[in-house]
């Protein structure tokens, strides 16, 4: 299977066409200071990307806005019968988040279309035709931009759909031409102790505790993501967020300071 895809890269490239865009809560906000966007890096973000000229998807975290509530009511991924006015709580902090995020791509040139993950999301289960209509939408040169979110499960139960997972879930769907992670630290450590960072990671290679042993939860889940969305084909970028530039390097294919997961 691995082989097939491997041959029908080249013929995948020239037709896959949209970049899906994770904007990390570590990057959006100060995670060490409850509710504090880093409004001036979201917008020295947003304008390094009105360069780039292919549809864009974006997705963001929570950061200092939904981890904070999420932990302080709580609240997980797996669904359960949470504290509603965790819910109402963590809930409101997103669509405060997602609209500064908004406002600074707008303040920036460019044209963000809000779209919380409700939209294309029933239970923990994607909407495949609201799902088609993402890229249709981004071709017209609107910024689509989601954003993990406290999500209605049914019977009564609520869980927390991390921007991690839309991406898995988007780039299963649209299969784009690239994924990339935008985080605060340079891309993956083979370990914390050495830093040693990993330049290349494939679908060959098995992720072991050697890769995973040290990183945070938040981490170990986007290497989960990032290792199945690889393996559907699309190549998958971790950079840092904190010199934009590397991003549109990995748009590119410039000089690329990162770990790439080869698709
Ligand atoms: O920062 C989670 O999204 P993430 C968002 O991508 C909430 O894990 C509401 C905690």
């Amino acid at each position: 299977m691995n082989s097939v895809i491997y041959f029908l890269k080249p013929f995948i490239a020239l037709i896959k066409i949209m970049i899906l865009i994770k904007l990390g809560g570590s990057i959006i906000t100060n995670k060490e200071k409850p509710l504090t966007p880093n409004r001036d890096l979201i917008r020295k973000i947003a304008s390094s990307l009105k360069n780039v000229d292919e549809p864009i998807v974006i997705i963001h975290g929570g950061g200092s806005f939904g981890h904070y509530w999420s932990v302080k009511y709580d609240m997980h991924t797996k669904p359960q019968k949470y504290s509603i006015k965790g819910v109402a709580t963590v809930k409101n902090s997103m669509v405060e988040l997602n609209s500064i995020v908004l406002e600074s791509f707008l303040e920036s040139g460019l044209k963000p279309y809000c779209l919380p993950p409700s939209d294309f999301m029933i239970g923990d289960k994607p909407l495949t035709k609201k799902v088609e209509e993402i890229p249709k939408i981004a071709k017209t040169g609107l910024i689509p931009i989601s954003y993990g979110d406290a999500m209605w499960f049914g019977k009564n139960k609520f869980y927390i759909l991390s921007g991690d997972r839309i991406m898995g879930v988007l780039a299963k769907l649209l299969r784009p031409r690239l994924a990339i992670f935008v985080t605060n630290v340079d891309g993956v450590y083979s370990d914390m102790k050495s830093k040693r960072l990993l330049s290349e990671i494939t679908t060959e290679m098995p992720i072991t505790s050697e890769v995973t042993m040290d990183v945070t939860g938040g981490m170990s889940r986007k290497i989960k993501e990032a290792f199945n969305i690889s393996k559907g084909g699309t190549d998958v970028f971790f950079v840092n967020g904190k010199v934009p530039k590397r991003i549109t390097n990995a748009i590119n294919g410039k000089s690329f300071e990162g770990t790439i997961f080869r698709g």
